[in-house]
């Protein structure tokens, strides 16, 4: 079964002002769509491995067979990427997280503000394309990294709970090169409640 490109869960006006319209058609209806043909397009000949889930895949990246792991790594991490990037984002988002998420937020970083200050720091200094990942690891603690290009938390065996897409096509059509602004503009967008199911899930 091939790999399918997830529909929006909301309009693709939805999250203006704060990401407009027509980045989110190219986004999801170009780029996202182009991960999603190049990861079936590697794993034609590989019948057994594509079987597998996108995300077993890139927890397994270094087990693939030397033809695909770059394609899967890029295009397949992609693909995991952005379908994460869609869910935690909604219309009428922002706010503060609740509940343990928050909990664990405070002890692990002295509060949200302090999360958002990191968070906006790995995210503005990620150099060239890449993601910003809150991730849980496996002993249960929150882990925040930047990530070049495509790369995926579950290839380095954590669980990603909230991302933020710093690749120039994510929001130079309104902010240049303007990052932090798009950063700032991106926090109102956040869907908490989708974040700390992720989180309780992954627990
Ligand atoms: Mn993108």
């Amino acid at each position: 079964m091939a790999f399918e490109l997830p529909s929006l869960p909301y309009d693709y006006n939805a999250l203006e002002p704060h990401i407009d319209e027509q980045t989110m058609r190219i986004h999801h209806g170009k780029h996202h769509a182009k991960y999603v043909a190049k990861t079936n397009e590697a794993l034609e000949k590989q019948p057994d491995l594509a079987k597998k889930s996108i995300e077993d895949l890139l927890r397994g990246l270094n087990d693939l067979p030397d033809s695909i792991r770059t394609a899967i790594r890029n295009h397949g991490g992609g693909h995991c990427n952005h379908s994460i990037f869609w869910t935690i984002m909604k219309p009428g988002g922002g706010g503060n997280p609740t509940g343990d998420l928050a909990s664990a937020i405070d002890s692990t970083f002295g509060g949200f503000d302090a999360f958002k200050e990191k968070f906006n720091s790995t995210a503005a200094g990620q150099f060239g394309s890449g993601w910003a990942w809150l991730s849980l690891d496996k002993s249960g603690k929150l882990d925040l990294q930047g990530y070049a290009n495509q790369d995926s938390p579950y290839s380095l065996g954590l669980t990603p709970l909230l991302g933020v897409d710093v690749w120039e096509h994510a929001y130079y059509l309104k902010y240049q090169n303007r990052r932090p602004d798009y950063l700032a503009a991106w926090w109102n967008v956040v869907n908490w409640d989708a974040v700390a199911k992720r989180y309780a899930s992954a627990k």
